[in-house]
């Protein structure tokens, strides 16, 4: 193990192979020398840096866990290592790689046919297609299953008319292609499904307005979907799934990535109130030199190794075909309430200083907020571990 006092106790260079090694490297000088030069600027904006979709397209970001198409097809421990490291700058900046390739792209790789594929997938791999995914409405955030949009298909083998609002989806006003979850009468059925739809931009009635107001995720774009009378080919619904299993499914491929991308925000806040703490002059010493320091500097250095370790294994898992979702859930939920007590840690440490952008730690805290709450609740990650615990669901 290297001597660096940033990262000597996490021990686990050795895990990973050159190809995992190579890959964080390349994502972390990367992001430190793009990416945080402007995150600032743009979050206090409240805009996401456009400018460098081309750039995350190159660095192979987009869909990097999807085997051809133009996508990298990295493996789910080096997948983890590049949103650890656009967390390390901002939840949003990873944010908009993960929607793009876990929420996005994998619905289409996974439930699209052939053609849906072929027609999709390269362009958003190149960063020419955004895509977004719509799942929660203003009636039904924690419970999807109680959606109201609703999709009639007009006639057998005819189009499908889409009715219905979404509401908190990220990238919506920038997207090309909104994959939207929709419930609908299968032929010969009495039963609504959810089925999956992909809605391009062009196509009538759709209007995606933007989200105003948001004191967390600011260097995110987040909107509505609105869906009026619209009218969506048969070509374009997902053939390969119904179902809430539909969503969800992609669901566990997105909290994979934020178990990973909250270490990032966590090792963030931890090195710059190390740096901080070891300038910082009061009572004639550095504040790193007084024991309450150190203690709360060792509290978030070991957090960080648990959580490191727990998203490696979580990792091996999946690259095994044998991550359950329930493991996520409880990835999920711990590496995020990790990262949110390591920000609120920190923030004390810089004392006045740590309500400053120019410090970062505030801005990840406010993130953190967010992270804590989408891609199901703390609360809700809870439940689905007390379900598997005890086999009682406790939900309703
Ligand atoms: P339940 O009966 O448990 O399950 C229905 C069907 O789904 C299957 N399933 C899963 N499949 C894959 N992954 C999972 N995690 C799964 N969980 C369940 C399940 O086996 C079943 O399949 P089948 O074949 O039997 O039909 O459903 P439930 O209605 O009891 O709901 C369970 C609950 C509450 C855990 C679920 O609804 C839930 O996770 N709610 C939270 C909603 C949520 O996470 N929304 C996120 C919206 S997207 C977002 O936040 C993106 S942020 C993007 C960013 O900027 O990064
Ligand atoms: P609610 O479900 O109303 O929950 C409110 C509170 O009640 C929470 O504390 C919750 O844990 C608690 N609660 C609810 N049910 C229970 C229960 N059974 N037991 C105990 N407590 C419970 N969604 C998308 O579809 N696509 C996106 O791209 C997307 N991006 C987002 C970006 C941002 C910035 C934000 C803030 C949200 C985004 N979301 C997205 C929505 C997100 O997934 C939801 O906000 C989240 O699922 C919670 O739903 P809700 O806000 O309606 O809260």
């Amino acid at each position: 193990a290297s001597k660096d006092p940033r990262t000597y106790l996490l021990g686990i260079d050795h895990l990973l192979d050159e190809d995992e090694r190579l890959t964080w490297k390349a994502a972390h000088d990367f992001c430190q020398s793009r990416v945080l030069p402007v995150i600032e600027r743009h979050y206090e904006a409240g805009t996401f840096p456009r400018e460098l979709i081309p750039e995350f397209a190159e660095m192979g970001f987009l869909g990097c866990s999807i085997e051809g198409y133009g996508c990298a097809g990295l493996n789910p421990v080096a997948y983890g290592t590049i949103m650890l490291e656009l967390e390390r700058i901002d939840s949003g900046i990873r944010s908009f790689c993960s929607v793009q390739t876990a929420l996005a792209m994998y619905p289409i790789f996974a439930y699209g046919s052939e053609e849906q594929r072929q027609r999709w997938l390269p362009g958003m791999a190149a960063g020419e297609l955004i895509g977004c995914f719509g799942l929660t409405e203003p009636n039904s955030g924690s419970d999807p299953g109680s959606m109201r949009t609703h999709a009639k298909q007009d006639g057998e083998g005819g189009d499908y008319i889409l009715n219905g609002q979404k509401m908190w989806i990220t990238n919506s006003p920038i997207s090309d292609l909104c994959v939207v979850w929709a419930k609908t009468l299968d032929h010969g059925s009495d039963t609504p499904v959810i089925r999956g739809f992909v809605v391009e931009r062009a196509t009538k009635g759709l209007s995606t307005p933007e989200t105003h107001g948001k004191l967390s995720l600011r260097a995110s774009i987040t909107g509505e979907i609105v869906l009026d009378e619209v009218r969506v080919p048969k070509a374009n619904m997902l053939p390969g799934v119904h179902g809430l299993k539909g969503p969800l499914g992609c669901l566990t491929q997105a909290r994979y990535g934020i178990g990973w991308g909250a270490v990032g925000a966590a090792m963030d806040v931890y090195e710059r109130a190390r740096r901080y703490t070891l300038d910082r002059t009061q009572f004639g010493r550095p504040i790193a030199g007084f024991q309450l320091t150190q203690q709360k500097l060792a509290e978030l250095h070991n957090e960080i190794v648990k959580a490191l370790l727990l998203a490696y294994h979580c990792g091996r898992l999946k690259q095994d075909g044998k991550l359950d979702p329930v493991q996520v859930s409880l990835l999920k939920r711990d590496n995020v309430r990790m990262a949110r007590v390591a920000a609120q840690t920190a923030r004390t440490m810089l004392g006045g200083n740590g309500i400053m952008g120019e410090f970062h730690i505030m801005r990840h805290l406010c993130n953190l907020e967010t992270v804590f709450t989408y891609e199901g609740t703390h609360e809700i990650h809870t439940l689905a571990i007390g379900r598997a615990l005890t086999g009682l669901a406790a939900f309703s």
